[in-house]
């Protein structure tokens, strides 16, 4: 199954650098491997396929202003050749996730964005990037998890109050798309030392 996975790499490449032969394809995958020891041995180049790092410094970049907080975006820097399809990828801090719909550049060029991570544009040169993050659980945006951010979740299920936008965002820690019991429960064993992670962050 890491055939297409790899083929549609090499297409990446070569839409991004046209003059790229088969041979220099083949290098830039094959030294951009994330190298695990798990592999060691098992494949040619003892790592995974990564894309990103495999489409990065292809003599096309620049250094973008990242205005982001809570999160980086790699690769750091991104194509100014026109009409240049890149992929970028936004890395939440530990304990945040990226807003949907918040990651973006300055100019007006085509943004698409999959899931949660993943966007790709069409840059130019002195693009701006921009992300909004949240941190998963804090409900009252204090910047910590308490048992206050728990009793939040559940008063919400009970019908007490409403939780809305970002609350209701930061509320929905094991991604369900719905704030319920189960929520705070996983609040609560976090505040508690149960968990260490958010079932939506893995
Ligand atoms: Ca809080
Ligand atoms: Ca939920």
């Amino acid at each position: 199954m890491a055939a297409p996975f790899v083929t549609g790499a090499a297409a990446l490449i070569k839409s991004a650098n046209t003059s790229y032969t088969g041979t220099s394809i083949k290098k830039r995958i094959l030294d951009n491997v994330t190298t695990s020891t798990n592999l060691s041995g098992f494949c040619a180049t003892g790592g995974r396929l990564n894309i990103p790092d495999a489409l990065y410094d292809m003599g096309y970049q620049v250094i973008i202003s990242n205005t982001m907080t809570h999160g980086t975006v790699r690769p750091s820097a991104i194509f100014t050749k026109p009409n240049t399809i890149v992929y970028l990828t936004a890395y939440p801090d530990a304990g945040y996730m990226l807003k949907p719909g918040t990651m973006k550049h300055n100019s007006n060029n085509t943004v698409q964005i999959s899931k949660w991570r993943c966007f790709c544009a069409m840059p130019y040169s002195n693009d701006t990037i921009t992300a909004q993050f949240y941190m998963v659980g804090d409900i009252d945006f204090d910047e910590d998890i308490t048992m206050f951010d728990c009793l939040m979740a559940l008063r919400h299920y009970a019908g007490q109050i409403t939780l809305t936008g970002d609350a209701l965002l930061a509320a929905d820690v094991d991604g369900d798309g719905d704030v319920d019991n189960a929520d705070a429960q996983y609040i609560a064993d976090y505040v508690g030392g149960m968990i260490s992670v958010f079932p939506i962050e893995l």
